[in-house]
C-alpha cells in the first residue's frame, strides 16, 4: 500500500486522478494538495486536502513527513496559452516546482514520482506525422521549454540519485469532469460545452487543424499503469509519448453535429493557432505500448458520445 501525495490536486488531470487514486489506495492514503481554495467538496470529504504552493519547499517536507509519503504525482502546471501570458510564472510553477519536489523527494526518501509532460515539448522542427519517441526537441512556448527541461531533470535525478522519476508525454486531453485552463488544445473540451448550451460554437482554430488527443478515463488509468509497471521495463528515462487518436477540428464539429443535431461550428483562428501549428499531428507510442502494454480505448465516436451523455445533465444543474 502506498501513501500518496498528488501536488495540483485541482486541475484538469489531479481532479481525475486523485480521486480514482483514492478508490484503489483509500482516501486516507491520498493527501491532496494545492494552492485553489477552497477545496471541492468531493476531494474534501473523501481524504486530506492540504494547501499549499510547489515554491514553498518547508510545507512540501512537513507533509511528506507528516503523511510518511513514499509516492508523488506532481501534476502543478500552467498550460500553453497561460504559460505564453506569463512566461516567468510559467518557469516558476512548471520548472522550478519540479525541481522543489525533486530536491525534496531526496532530502525526505520519496521513491517514486511522476511527472505529465506533453506534445508540447515538440517544436515545428519535429517530424509532424507519427512523431518518434525520440527526436527533434525545440518547442516554441515556455510552457514547451518547461517540459523539455522537466524532462532532462526527471532523467538526471534517476540516473544520478536513484529517483524513480516516471512521466508521459500527453496530448490534448478530453473530459467532463474539470474544465481545462488555458490550453491551446481547449477548444475540444469547450466545443461540448457549447453545442449543448447555445448549439454554437466560435473555434479558435482553423477547421484543418489536427491534433493529437486522449479521452481523460484513458489518460487516468495509463498513467496509473505507468506507476504500476515494473521499473526494469522502462527504457524511456525522459516521457514516453503517449497516444490516442487523432481528428481535425472540423471532424471533431461533425461528430458533434451527428450527436447534437442543429450544432454549428465556425472556425476563428487566433494566437493559440501558431501553437496548435507547432506540434505534433500525430504520435509514434509504440515504445510505451511495448515496454508496459499502452492501449487506449475511447475512439472520436466513443469520446463524443460520452461527453454528450454526462456533460448535458451537469450543465442542466441536474447533477
Ligand atoms: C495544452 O494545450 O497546453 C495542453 C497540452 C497539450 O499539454 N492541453
Amino acid at each position: 500500500m502506498s501513501n500518496i501525495l498528488v501536488i495540483g490536486a485541482v486541475g484538469q488531470i489531479g481532479t481525475e486522478l486523485t480521486m480514482e487514486l483514492r478508490k484503489r489506495h483509500g482516501g486516507k492514503n491520498v493527501v491532496a494538495a494545492t494552492r485553489k481554495t477552497p477545496f471541492p467538496k468531493e476531494l474534501e470529504q473523501s481524504g486530506p486536502c492540504i494547501f499549499f504552493d510547489v515554491s514553498d519547499k518547508e510545507a512540501m517536507k512537513k507533509v511528506i513527513k507528516e503523511h510518511n509519503i513514499d509516492t508523488i504525482y506532481q501534476l502543478a502546471s500552467l498550460l500553453s496559452a497561460t504559460g505564453e501570458k506569463d512566461p516567468d510564472l510559467a518557469f516558476q510553477i512548471n520548472l522550478i516546482g519540479l525541481k522543489n519536489t525533486l530536491d525534496v523527494c531526496r532530502e525526505c526518501g520519496v521513491k517514486k514520482i511522476f511527472w505529465p509532460s506533453s506534445i508540447a515539448a515538440f517544436g515545428p522542427t519535429t517530424p509532424r506525422d507519427n512523431t518518434p519517441q525520440r527526436t527533434v526537441l525545440e518547442p516554441t512556448t515556455m510552457y514547451g521549454v518547461t517540459k523539455v527541461s522537466g524532462e532532462l531533470l526527471l532523467q538526471y535525478y534517476h540516473n544520478k540519485y536513484g529517483l524513480d522519476t516516471r512521466s508521459v508525454r500527453y496530448p490534448g486531453l478530453i473530459s467532463y469532469k474539470a474544465e481545462p485552463g488555458g490550453g491551446t488544445t481547449d477548444y475540444s473540451v469547450a466545443i461540448f460545452y457549447e453545442a449543448i448550451k447555445h448549439k454554437k460554437y466560435t473555434c479558435f482554430v482553423g477547421s484543418h487543424t489536427v491534433l493529437p488527443m486522449m479521452y481523460m478515463p484513458d489518460a487516468i488509468r495509463g498513467t496509473i499503469e505507468l506507476m504500476d509497471a515494473p521499473r526494469e521495463k522502462l527504457t524511456v528515462a525522459t516521457s514516453y509519448n503517449l497516444a490516442a487518436i487523432s481528428f481535425s477540428a472540423k471532424e471533431l464539429a461533425d461528430e458533434v453535429a451527428r450527436i447534437i443535431p442543429g450544432f454549428v461550428c465556425d472556425y476563428k483562428p487566433d494566437h493559440r493557432q501558431a501553437i496548435a501549428d507547432s506540434w505534433p499531428k500525430s504520435i509514434d507510442d509504440s515504445q510505451a505500448r511495448k515496454d508496459w502494454n499502452w492501449k487506449h480505448k475511447f475512439g472520436l465516436k466513443e469520446i463524443s458520445e460520452d461527453m454528450v451523455k454526462n456533460l448535458t445533465p451537469i450543465l442542466a444543474g441536474k447533477k
